[in-house]
C-alpha cells in the first residue's frame, strides 16, 4: 500500500477523538496546505500570507459559506510533525462542522490520509527514525504510567543493557560448558553449576516477553479476589474501592453468586479486582457452584483480600482459607468497625498478619487499606519496571527464550555438553541481532497496519 502513497498530494485527517466533542482537530499536511489555509482561512487582520504561528478567525467553504470559527495552527516549512507545510484546524467538534470543513478540503483538491500517514511522511522527511515510530506506537498501547516510564526507558538503552545481562549469563555457563568437555568425568556437578546461569537469562527474557505482551493487550490485567463468608462486606469493600455502587449489597446472605470484575489502578498500574460469593459449608446447586467459580478465581489471582466481619470475628471458613491460600499475598480486612459489636482481635499472634480496622460502608478506614494494598501490589508485580522490548526485540528474545528452555530440558537429559555448547553459542548469536540495526520495513509496515487515521 505504501507504494502507492504520494508525497505529491496533500492528505487530511480529524486527529483528535470521536464526535462530538468541546474541539474537533483536522490536520492538513502536504504541498497545497498552505493555498488550503488561504482559501479557508478569514480574519479582518490577515493579509493573506501566512507565518509560522497561531490564528483566530472564521472558516468558510465555496462561496464564502460559513463553517465554523477557530483557530488554525500554521507551519508553513519544514519544522512541522511531518517536515512538510501543515495546518491544524482547531474547530467546534460537531460532526456537521467537522463534515463541511472536510468536504471543503476534498474540493481543494486534499485527500483522506491512510492510517500513519502523518507518520510515514514525518519518517521519509526524517523527522522520526524507524525507532522512534516503534516507541509511538507502543506509547498508543500503554495501560499505565510504568508502560510509559518502560518506553521512555528505551532511550537510555535499557534493551541493550538486558542483551548485556543475558548474554554475560550466557557466557558463564558456556565456561561451565566447555570446562565439561574438558573434564568429562565431572559432568553431574559441571551440569549443576551451569543451572543458575541457565535459569537467571531464562527469567530475564520471560520477564521483558511478558512485559511486552501486557503493553499489547495479550495478557490479562492482575487480579485481586475478594474473599470471605457471606455478608462479611466483599461487596460493599468493591464498591467502596471503585467508588461507584457496582456490586448488589444486601443484608440478606448470599447476595453475591456470580463472580464480578472490575478495572482498577493501583500503584500507576491497572488491575482487576474480583468480587467473589460468600464462602459457606453449607451451600449447594447454584450456590456451590458460584464458590467453586470463586475458588478458581482465588487460584489465579496475584493476591487476595480476606473480608472479616469483625463483629463475628474467625470461623473456619477464614482459617481454612488461611491455610490453604497462605502461600500467596494477602490482605486481611476487619470490616464493619462502624458497629458497636465489632471487636479488634486481642491475639494477633494467632493471625499470619495484622488485619486493617475498616468500615466498608462508610469507607473508613481506607488510607490504611490501600497501604496495605500498595504494599502487595510492590511485591506481586516485581516485574512491572524493566527492560520493554519493541515488537521486533520480542519477536527474538521468543525464539531466544525457546532455546534457552529447550537447553535446560537438554542439561537434565545428560545430552554431551559439546552440543549444549553449540546451542549456547547460537542463542548468543541470536542476542547479537538484537542489538543490531532495526529493519525499517518491519516497523514501516507495523506503521500503515496499526496506526490510527490522522498519527
Ligand atoms: N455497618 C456496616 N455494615 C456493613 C459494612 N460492610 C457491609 N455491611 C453490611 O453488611 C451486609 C452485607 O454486605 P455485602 O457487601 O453485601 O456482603 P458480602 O460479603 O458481599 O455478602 P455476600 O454477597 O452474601 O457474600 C449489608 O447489609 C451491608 O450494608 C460495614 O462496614 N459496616
Ligand atoms: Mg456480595
Amino acid at each position: 500500500m505504501r507504494s502507492r502513497l504520494d508525497k505529491s498530494e496533500t492528505i487530511f485527517a480529524l486527529c483528535s477523538g470521536p464526535l462530538p466533542s468541546a474541539v474537533a482537530i483536522v490536520r492538513v499536511s502536504g504541498p497545497r496546505a498552505l493555498t488550503i489555509g488561504r482559501e479557508i482561512f478569514r480574519s479582518p487582520s490577515f493579509r493573506g500570507e501566512f507565518e509560522r504561528g497561531m490564528y483566530f478567525g472564521s472558516f468558510v467553504g465555496e462561496g464564502e459559506t460559513p463553517i465554523d470559527e477557530g483557530l488554525l495552527l500554521v507551519f508553513p516549512d519544514h519544522r512541522s510533525f511531518t517536515g512538510e507545510a501543515s495546518l491544524e484546524f482547531q474547530c467546534h467538534g460537531s460532526p456537521a462542522v467537522v463534515s463541511a470543513l472536510e468536504k471543503r478540503l476534498i474540493e481543494l483538491a486534499a485527500r483522506p490520509a491512510q492510517p500513519g500517514e502523518f507518520s510515514y511522511r514525518a519518517y521519509l522527511n526524517e523527522k522520526l527514525s524507524a525507532t522512534e515510530i516503534e516507541n509511538l506506537r507502543d506509547l498508543f498501547r500503554a495501560q499505565d504510567s510504568i508502560d510509559v516510564a518502560n518506553i521512555y526507558r528505551r532511550r537510555d538503552g535499557a534493551t541493550t543493557e538486558l542483551v548485556q545481562r543475558l548474554r554475560s549469563a550466557l557466557t558463564g555457563l558456556l565456561a561451565v560448558l566447555d570446562t565439561a568437555i574438558d573434564f568429562s568425568e565431572e559432568y553431574a556437578e559441571v551440569t549443576q553449576q551451569a543451572r543458575g546461569p541457565l535459569d537467571l537469562a531464562i527469567r530475564e527474557c520471560s520477564l521483558a516477553i511478558q512485559r511486552y505482551s501486557r503493553l499489547n493487550g495479550s495478557s490479562n490485567s492482575p487480579r485481586v479476589a475478594l474473599v470471605g463468608r457471606p455478608n462479611a462486606g466483599k461487596s460493599s469493600l468493591f464498591n467502596a474501592i471503585l467508588c461507584r455502587y457496582r456490586a448488589i449489597v444486601h443484608d440478606k446472605p448470599g447476595t453475591t453468586r456470580d463472580v464480578l470484575e472490575e478495572d482498577f489502578m493501583l500503584q500507576g498500574r491497572r488491575w482487576r479486582l474480583v468480587d467473589t460469593a460468600g464462602r459457606h459449608d453449607k451451600a449447594t446447586g447454584t450456590e456451590r457452584e458460584g464458590i467453586e467459580l470463586g475458588d478458581s478465581y482465588l487460584e489465579g489471582a496475584a493476591f487476595w483480600v480476606l473480608v472479616v466481619d469483625g463483629t463475628v470475628g474467625l470461623t473456619e471458613i477464614e482459617t481454612d482459607l488461611l491455610q490453604r491460600y497462605r502461600s500467596k499475598p494477602f490482605v486481611i480486612v476487619w470490616n464493619k468497625s462502624d458497629l458497636p459489636g465489632w471487636t479488634y482481635p486481642a491475639d494477633l499472634g494467632a493471625l499470619p498478619a495484622a488485619p486493617v480496622r475498616l468500615s466498608a460502608l462508610h469507607a473508613d478506614g481506607m488510607e490504611a487499606f490501600w497501604s496495605a494494598m500498595d504494599a502487595l501490589a510492590g511485591v506481586s508485580s516485581p516485574s512491572a519496571h524493566g527492560p520493554l522490548p519493541t515488537h521486533r526485540e520480542y519477536a527474538a528474545l521468543l525464539e531466544v527464550n525457546s532455546r534457552l528452555l529447550s537447553l535446560r530440558e537438554r542439561l537434565d537429559g545428560d545430552e554431551l555438553p559439546e552440543y549444549l555448547s553449540e546451542e549456547a553459542r547460537l542463542v548468543v548469536n541470536l542476542l547479537e541481532g538484537l542489538v543490531g540495526e532495526v529493519d525499517t520495513e518491519h516497523v514501516l509496515d507495523r506503521v500503515f497496519s496499526e496506526f490510527c487515521i490522522g498519527k
